[in-house]
């Protein structure tokens, strides 16, 4: 008999699993055919002596990688948001955003965008990420404003959350743990407990995790995520990545348009008419080097 499941974590050898339907968390045993699995991986199992044992991985709905120079590793399967966090100290960075924008764009995921530590901004700088928030739920993005210090302050975030399935990326110092830490507060003792029933003991702080969410959604957190790389992007990943800008270029009179110079420019029209940031603009045109 076929039995369906999640992994919830990935320990090389073994993977840490879920079957629906049930709430504990298992060990179970790939067989080698298996490709390598991920926090959020669906999979079919059967039972085998008792054990079980991973048979297929099920093809994914979005995958977030990592890439090097030599290699393209997974690190995150099924999302279906990026968190984008940002919050000053360290200082809000658009152009960093709207390349983890692009980099969720490419992982075929939507950006939810996060402006933490709202409890120590100045009424400058809340109206100016009010603005921001404006701006990206305008794009078409889920945009919030919290903090990770009470309950009431990270409530908007989880108005935003049903359904969702997200992993938390931004800047060191941002807050991207203290929000974690809010929404799961018993995320020690879920690790604690897969540790057990896996005899894995106690390098999993350093693992990849599939968390469920009180309600519906889930945050799979990742030390390795967390630091995830936004560097280069194909040409075409820019163009269609800047949505509204996508959107205004559909207007552009020349197909390979570069929005600066051409007359009947549908991405000019927009900058004039406001439907468009010419902060997004500016960012759009550092990232394309134009
Ligand atoms: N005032 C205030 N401080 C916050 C808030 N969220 C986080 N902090 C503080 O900001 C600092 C950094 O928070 P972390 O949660 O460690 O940030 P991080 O994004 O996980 O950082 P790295 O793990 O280095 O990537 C800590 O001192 C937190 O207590 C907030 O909403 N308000
Ligand atoms: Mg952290
Ligand atoms: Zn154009």
């Amino acid at each position: 008999m076929t039995i369906s499941a999640r992994v919830i974590a990935n320990f090389k050898k073994t993977v840490a699993v879920q079957v629906d339907g049930e709430a504990a968390i298992e060990q179970a045993y790939p067989l080698r055919s298996v490709p390598l699995m991920v926090a959020g991986d669906r999979i079919e199992c059967f039972r085998d002596d008792g054990r079980l044992r991973v048979q297929t991985l099920i093809p994914r709905q979005t995958v977030l990688e990592r890439a090097d120079r030599h290699w393209v590793k997974p690190l995150a399967a099924n999302l279906t948001h990026l968190g984008i966090v940002s919050a000053s100290p360290p200082g809000i960075d658009t152009l960093l955003i709207d390349q983890f924008c692009l980099a969720a764009h490419q992982a075929d995921v939507n950006a939810l965008i996060i402006f933490n530590k709202a409890d120590r901004m100045t009424s400058e700088e809340r109206d100016e990420a009010e603005k921001l928030i404006a701006t990206y739920r305008q794009v078409g993005y889920k945009a919030v404003l919290i903090d990770a210090k009470t309950d009431k302050g990270i409530q908007p975030l989880l108005d935003e959350l049903d359904g969702c399935t997200f992993t938390l990326v931004g800047a060191s110092g941002v807050g991207k743990s203290s929000i974690i830490q809010r929404l799961l507060p018993d995320r020690d003792l879920v690790v604690g407990a897969v540790s057990e029933a896996t005899g894995l003991g106690s390098h999993t702080t350093s693992v990849t995790f599939w968390y469920d969410l009180p309600g519906s959604g889930a945050i799979i957190d990742s030390p390795g995520v967390r630091q995830y790389s936004v560097s280069h992007f194909a040409k075409q990943t820019l163009r269609q990545g800047f949505h509204e800008l996508a959107r205004a270029a559909e207007s552009c009179r020349f197909g390979d348009c570069s929005h600066t110079v051409e007359p009947a420019c549908g991405v000019q029209e927009g900058l004039r008419n406001g439907e468009i940031a010419s902060w997004r603009y500016d960012n759009y045109r550092k990232l394309a080097d134009i």
